[in-house]
């Protein structure tokens, strides 16, 4: 079954919508195969980020992850990965449709609630920065 790593992040988290999120991803009938509450060391978050080193707002996008406690998980289920970036909606909420979690509970791209891998190559890059002991993937 195809995994995804997600991220509630700590604007989600200081907003009191982790119960919301997760049961979203639930009632659509994802498992979930690991979930912790966090707080992300910044090596973590830079090995996470690492495709954005050396772009303009990196260094905002790792203070802002490190601002608060996140809450990782894996999730699977068929086209997790895509399922799972549909229901995110855009990276600017502004172009979120209502409806993602994005368009229902952001406004602003920093602060956007909620990181999903974007490809199966990535899930399998970042699954194992937080759970590489935990899941045979
Ligand atoms: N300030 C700022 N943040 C951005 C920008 N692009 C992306 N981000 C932030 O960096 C995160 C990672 O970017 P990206 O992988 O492109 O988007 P995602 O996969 O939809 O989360 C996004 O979720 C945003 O929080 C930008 O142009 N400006
Ligand atoms: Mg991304």
């Amino acid at each position: 079954m195809e995994k995804t790593f997600v991220m509630i992040k700590p604007d989600g988290v200081r907003k009191g919508l982790v119960g919301e999120v997760i049961r979203r991803f639930e009632a659509r009938g994802l498992n979930i195969e690991a979930l912790k509450l966090i707080r992300l060391s910044r090596k973590e978050a830079e090995e996470l980020y690492s495709i954005h080193r050396g772009k303009a707002f990196f260094g905002e996008l790792v203070d802002f992850v490190l601002s608060g406690p996140v809450v990782i998980m894996v999730l699977s289920g068929k086209g997790a990965v895509n399922a799972v970036r549909k229901m995110m909606g855009a990276t600017n909420p502004k172009d979120a449709e209502p409806g993602t979690i994005r368009g229902d509970f952001a406004l602003e791209i920093t602060e956007n609630i909620v990181h999903g891998a974007d490809s199966k190559e990535s899930a399998k890059r970042e699954m194992p920065i937080f759970f590489g002991d935990y899941l045979d993937t």
